[in-house]
Formats: structure tokens, sequence, C-alpha cells
């Protein structure tokens, strides 16, 4: 097989190529530099269209991470109470033997295998280390299915209501692009790659606006700020459609070909005044009429939603009122018009087959993001048995699901049997009973599509597995074989599972092959560029058509239309609740951190100084809180400190934490999750971290 992917050799120096795991956007083309066996650096590759050769602040720190003195070298068990994190080194028979036992224990007991829950998100979005063995080892054994719920599932159905699927405008259009509008989304900390095709556009002549709460670096960096109040959305693009077609803005002959419902639409965009939008959202009147005016003047406009304005209890509405934008305009038809919330579901790997759900009898699905109600409640909502045990890899749920005080409390049941195979002591190692070391991107291989661009990767091992550690996809495989299942997938090696995922009826991934990879480290998929999905029309929903009007959502019990969708916790709605709690807590990433990935890594948390939270002067002033003032922010449902910074970069009634921190790391144990709720989204039940009423008080 040719072999490309190692870019070459000198000396004892090889270049190897790889791909960033994380959970972001961008799944950087990575370039490992290997000497004498040790990885020495990374760096992203400068023939990547996106990469375009610089990797973010974090994962430059990537090798730092992989040698960290703290990395898990060896199967550990628990020795001391729960939570205290002391553990004692033992054999991998020993460990694998031990939970082969508890888990074939609970299966053959009265509450059978649905009593075991897997729980995994993103920490490796690798198609093989994150879903590939590991789902066909709980389908065999019938464990409760887990809905993986935690980001992004309330935009993604928003997506599929109006456009189909969560496809949409490609950015190596954005040059072309004449308005840019960065809408709930902090390009230059979670989709940095963007940015540069944003400047492209910029310096062509594009307008370039924020609609965010917050005035965030990228903000700071746009032609204008617009602050909107968190959970409106939907409402200001009602106004803007208003504005549009009162000005005859529209594109007729995109709607008459391509488009549900506009009469429909119309009518209800009536209902949505400049003067209303600005009462609901907090958005001056002029700015909603300017703004839809520009939108429908624009030739392409790029909107990038990104997943920030989905955590509301009405983000599905928004997401899906959004998207109907660019049908209105016809911007679809041209490069850099379009809306774009991800890329994902362009790359149709084989999940069939990778993932075998086939395999799983009919067991009842948990909701990751109530996994506080799924440990405490037994027989909880979901019905069935309690959980008894429970496997965790790629996430570390203790510090980032909701209601952390719940989740806590149940990762405390003595009861409970609790597997946690990670590359660190999170602060949910610290509940493990056994705790098992994972290699890391640089140790394994995997294969990975991006929900930001229109590139496959590989991923190659670049050096050994540190001490004893092995990729998840191996772990479950000896697991399998400890418990005894005979399923013969459970035996698939690694490449064969790359393969399988490969080997896809979809026509996105012609000529995309292992072969292939393995001599070019990435490819793009089988689209133009730049992809206009929805030039011609051709929607993936079942009308084929952008559905203004959605019978779908009829039958799901919501508005049929485009509408705003109010937060649970919206002030005017919850009188009495936000009496209590006057505030808006916003608690989006942290420049330096992913989700709660590299708050271990000491430059970085330095770089991020300590949990912080950001308020108005006003807020500030009413509360006789200073700068640099340790701050309780509180709610019915928990509480955390941290240090006030005040300047008007916020709108006033919205406070910012950025996270996610560990517990461990900060000063109190507590982070922004002890006050986040439980609640669902309007669909795809997703969760709702941002919205969340507190109050800020100082800390004595
Ligand atoms: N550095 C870094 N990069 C990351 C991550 C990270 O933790 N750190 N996480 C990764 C992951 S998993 C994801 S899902 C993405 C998340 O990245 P994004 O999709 O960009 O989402 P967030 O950062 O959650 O929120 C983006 C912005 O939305 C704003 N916002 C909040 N509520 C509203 C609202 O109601 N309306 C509007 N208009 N704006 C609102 C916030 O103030 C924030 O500035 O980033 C990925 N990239
Ligand atoms: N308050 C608040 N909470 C949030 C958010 C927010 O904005 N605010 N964001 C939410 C969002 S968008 C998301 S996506 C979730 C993210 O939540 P998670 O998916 O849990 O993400 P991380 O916190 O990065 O944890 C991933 C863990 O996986 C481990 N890991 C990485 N690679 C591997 C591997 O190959 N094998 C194994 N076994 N482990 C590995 C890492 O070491 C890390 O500890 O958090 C959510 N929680
Ligand atoms: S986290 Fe995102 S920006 Fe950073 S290297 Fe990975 S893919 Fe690129
Ligand atoms: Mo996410």
């Amino acid at each position: 097989m040719a072999d490309g992917s190692t870019l070459g050799v000198s000396g004892s120096t090889t270049v190897v190529r790889g791909a960033c795991p994380h959970d972001c956007p961008d799944t950087c083309a990575m370039l490992v530099t290997v000497k004498d066996g040790r990885a020495i650096r990374v760096a992203g590759d400068l023939e990547h269209p996106f990469t375009r050769g610089f990797l973010c602040t974090k994962v430059n720190r990537y090798v730092e991470r992989t040698y960290h003195p703290d990395r898990l070298l060896y199967p550990m068990r628990r020795v001391g109470p729960k939570g205290a994190g002391a553990f004692a080194r033992i054999s991998w028979d020993e460990a694998l033997g031990e939970i082969a036992e508890r888990l074939n224990d609970i299966r053959s007991s009265t509450d059978g295998p649905q009593a075991i829950l897997p729980y995994s998100y993103a920490g490796t979005m690798g198609i093989l280390q994150g879903s590939s063995i590991d789902r066909r080892f709980f389908h065999t054994i019938g464990a409760s299915m887990l809905d993986r719920t935690i980001c992004s599932m309330a935009g993604t159905v928003g997506m599929r209501m109006t456009v189909g699927a969560n496809i949409g405008a490609d950015p190596e259009g954005l040059p072309e692009s004449d308005l840019v509008l960065l809408w709930g989304t902090n390009t230059l900390t979670s989709n940095p790659h963007m940015w540069p095709l944003v400047l492209e556009a910029r310096e062509r002549g594009a307008t370039v606006i924020a609609i965010d709460p917050i005035r965030t670096r990228t903000a700071a960096q746009c032609d204008e700020w617009i602050a909107i109040r968190p959970g409106t959305d939907a409402a200001l693009a009602l106004g803007m459609m208003h504005v549009l077609l009162e000005h005859g803005l529209q594109d007729d002959d995109y709607i008459a070909a391509h488009t549900l419902g506009f009469d429909e639409l119309r009518e209800r965009a009536k209902e949505y005044s400049p003067e209303r939008v600005s009462s609901i959202t907090g958005i001056p009147a002029e700015t909603v009429v300017s703004l839809g005016r520009r939108y429908g003047q624009a030739r392409s406009a790029f909107i990038r939603v990104n997943y920030g304005l989905q955590r509301h209890g009405g983000g599905g509405m928004a997401v899906r009122t959004i998207a109907c934008l660019p049908a209105l305009t016809g911007h679809w038809r041209r490069p850099g018009g379009g809306v774009q919330l991800s890329s994902s579901a362009n790359f149709a790997f084989n999940t069939p087959v990778t993932q075998r759900p086939d395999l799983s009898p009919k067991v009842r699905t948990i909701n990751m993001i109530r996994l506080g109600e799924a440990l405490t409640t037994p027989n909880g909502d979901v019905g069935g048995p309690p959980v008894r045990a429970l496997v965790v890899y790629n996430s570390n749920p203790a510090a980032v699901a909701p209601d952390r005080n719940a989740v806590l409390e149940g990762l405390r049941r003595e009861d409970l049997f609790t597997v946690v195979l990670e590359h660190f002591q999170t602060d949910t190692a610290d509940y493990a009973d056994i705790l098992l070391p994972a290699t890391t991107q640089l140790e394994h291989w995997d294969l990975h599509l991006s929900y930001g661009h229109h590139y496959v990767s590989l991923n190659r091992p670049s050096i050994e597995p540190l001490g004893e550690s092995l990729p998840n996809s191996e772990i479950f495989r000896r697991l399998a074989v400890h418990m005894r299942l005979d399923e013969p997938s459970l035996r698939d090696d690694d490449l064969t599972i790359i393969r399988q995922a490969l080997d896809s009826p979809s026509p996105n991934l012609k000529g995309v092959t292992l072969e292939a990879l393995m001599d070019r480290g990435w490819m793009r998929l089988n689209v133009p560029t730049p992809y206009l999905p929805f030039a011609g029309g051709a929607f993936l929903t079942p009308s084929g058509k952008c559905e203004f009007y959605s019978a779908r959502m009829e039958q799901m019990g919501l508005d049929p239309l485009p509408a705003f969708t109010a937060p649970y916790e919206f002030p005017e709605n919850v009188p009495d609740l936000a009496a209590r709690y006057p505030l808006t807590l916003i608690s989006s990433p942290a420049h330096q951190f992913l989700n709660s990935t590299f708050v271990n890594i000491a430059p970085l948390r330095r770089a991020a100084r300590e949990p912080e939270c950001l308020l108005h002067p006003e807020d500030a002033e009413r509360r006789g809180i200073g700068v640099g003032a340790r701050v309780v922010i509180h709610n019915d449902r928990g509480a955390f400190t941290a240090i006030a910074r005040v300047d008007s970069t916020i709108r006033p009634g919205v406070v910012w934490a950025p996270s996610i921190w560990w517990g461990k790391f900060a000063a109190d144990g507590a982070n922004a999750n002890q006050t986040t709720s439980q609640r669902e989204t309007d669909m795809g039940r997703g969760p709702v971290f941002y919205d969340n009423l507190v109050e800020v008080g100082l800390a004595d």
C-alpha cells in the first residue's frame, strides 16, 4: 500500500499525518514530528484548505498533554471513598476480569442488562475510538441506549425541519460573500479556522456582524456587534423577514420553485414588526430594520449560526427560523450565500455496519443530559431498572453535564459500579471503581468527519502507546473476550472498521478509500468547491422544498411555522423566579479550554486565570461588586464562586462565566454546571445550558 501519510524521514525525524480529534468544527489536519520514537511537535498542515498551516492555542499543546506527568498509564482500582481520587495499580487482566464479572452479574440479575448505561460523547470525534466497537459491545449485551444530545440536537432537528438535514453553506464560499452574520458563535475561539475566510470576504468589501449577548473577542473584531437578549434569535430573524418582505427584497422565483408555505410565512412575519421585535430582543428597532434591509439587499449573505444560540428552551425553533432566511432571498444560489450550522450530515459513513444497532434488543433510551436524574431517581421518567453500572469514555460528565449537584449525588452512590476510560484523572475519574488508561490521538488510528468543512481525515498513530494505555477500540474488544461474547463483529480490527466506515453507498464518499487516505492523509468529499447544496432547491425535506411550513412539526405538536419560542427562564414569563434571579448566565467556552479538556494543562489554565464571571457595570454597581471581587453565582439548583470582571462588553442582565472548569481546579470545587438545569429543548431533547437565571452576590 502506498504510504504518503508518513511525509518523510530525515535523520531520525519523521513527520506523520494525523487529525485533531477534538470536538471542534475545524477538524484540523495535524502533522506530528517524531524523533527517536517520541513526538516532539504538532503543526497544522499548510496544504489543507481549511487548516492552512496552523493549530489553535490548545492543540499546540498536544505533545505536552500527551506526555503530561499526570497521564493515566495503568489500570487502577479505587481504594478510598468515591470522589476522593485514591487508586491503586492493578493488571489489565484483573481490571477487565472484575468489570466482566460485575457486568455479567447485572446482566443475569432480575434488573437485566438495561441496568448498564454507557456514557460517552466527543472527547474524540473519531469514528473508530468514539462510535464503533464500543457501540457494538453495548448493543450486544443489551445495555440501555444513550441519547447523545448534550451539544447539538436542538439545532440539528431545527435544520432538518427547514432544509431536511444538518448541512449548509460551504465556508470555502465565504470570500464571495458580501454580508457575513456570525450569529451565536464565537468564531475566534470555537471555529478559528473559519476566520481567515471571513477576513477574505471583508477585504473584498463584506460587512461582518456579530449577533451575541457578549462582545466576545470575535464580536470585537467585527464591523458591528448586535447585543441580543439571550434566547430571542427567532424573533430577530422574523423581524428581518418582516422588513425584507415589506420592501419586496425577496427572490420570488426561488420562493416559487423551491419553498413550501410562503403565504403562511408572510402572514406570520407581519406579526413581527421591528417595534415588537425590539421589545423581545432588546435590540433597537432601527437595528432590526437596517439588518433586515441589508440582508435583503445582499447578493449572497453567509450566516454562520453555531451551537451557542440553541442552548435555550426554544433553540430548535431559533435555528429552524434562521435557516428559512436564505430561501427567502435566494442566497443559496450563490457561493458565499446560505446558512451553515454544520456540515456533518454530508459525511455518510456506513454507521449501520460500524455501530451495528441491529445487535441491540429493544431497550430504553436515557437522555445524557438527564444523567443526574437517571442516577438519583430509580425508575426516573424513563422506566425500567435502576442504573447499576455506568461505563464512561470520551466524556467528563462530572464537569460537563447539567445540574452537577444531581450528577455528583448519583456518582457517589455506593451501589453504582462505575468504570471510566480516560487520559487523566478528571472530576469523573475520581468516582470510578475501575479506571482504565486510554491512548491519545498520537497513539491510535482513527477516521474523522468534520462539522465545519468538507474534508475526511485519517489519523495515523505516530508513537507507541504510553505505559499500558490502550485504544478504546481495543479495550472494548478485550472486554468482550473477558465477558465471553461470541458476536464476531466484536473482533474486527481497527483498519477493518475504518474500511467498513468508508464502504458507504453515499455518492459523497465515492473515491474516498483507506488506500487514498493512507496516501494523502485527508481528502475532500466528492462534492464541488464551493459546495452549493441548495442552489437548485433539492432540499432534503419530505417535500423536497425548503419547508417554511412543516407538517412534521405540526405532528410533533409544535408550531408548524417559524415563531419566537421564549426560553424557559425568560424573565417576563417567570416574574417570581426573575425577582430572585434576575440575571441570565451564559457559560460558553473559555478560549483556552476545549469543553473540560486542557483544564489540567498548566500554561492554558494560567492563561484562563481562574473561574471568572463578566458583569455589566450597571449590574455590578447595583450589587456593590468591584473588579476582582470574589462573587457567588447561584440559583435554586446550586452555586459556584468566581472572580468578577466588570465591563460593558456584555449586555446588562447577562453574566458570562467562561467554562468548563474542572471542579477540582476551582477554589470551591464547583463550576457553572452547579446552576444549569436538566430541562430539554423544544426539539431534539437538547440541553439548555444558557437558559439559566441566576443571582450574583459578593462571597463573604
Ligand atoms: N476554544 C474552544 N473551542 C471550542 C469549544 C471549547 O470548549 N473551546 N467547544 C467546541 C464545541 S463542543 C462546540 S459545540 C462549539 C461551541 O461553539 P459555538 O457554537 O460558537 O457556541 P458557544 O461557544 O456555546 O456560544 C457561542 C456564542 O453564542 C453566544 N450566545 C449564547 N446564547 C445566545 C443566544 O441566545 N443568542 C445569540 N445570538 N448568541 C448566544 C455566546 O455568548 C457565545 O459567544 O465549539 C467547539 N470549539
Ligand atoms: N455549562 C456548560 N456546560 C457544557 C457546555 C457549555 O457550553 N456550558 N458545553 C456542552 C457541550 S457543547 C459539549 S459538546 C459537552 C462536552 O462534554 P465532553 O464530551 O464530556 O467533553 P470534554 O469535557 O472535553 O471531555 C472529554 C473527555 O474525553 C477524554 N478523551 C479524549 N479522547 C479520549 C479517548 O480517545 N479515549 C478516552 N477513553 N477518553 C478520551 C478527555 O480526556 C476528556 O476528559 O459539554 C457540554 N457542557
Ligand atoms: S481544536 Fe479545533 S482549531 Fe484546535 S486544532 Fe483541533 S480542530 Fe483545529
Ligand atoms: Mo459541543
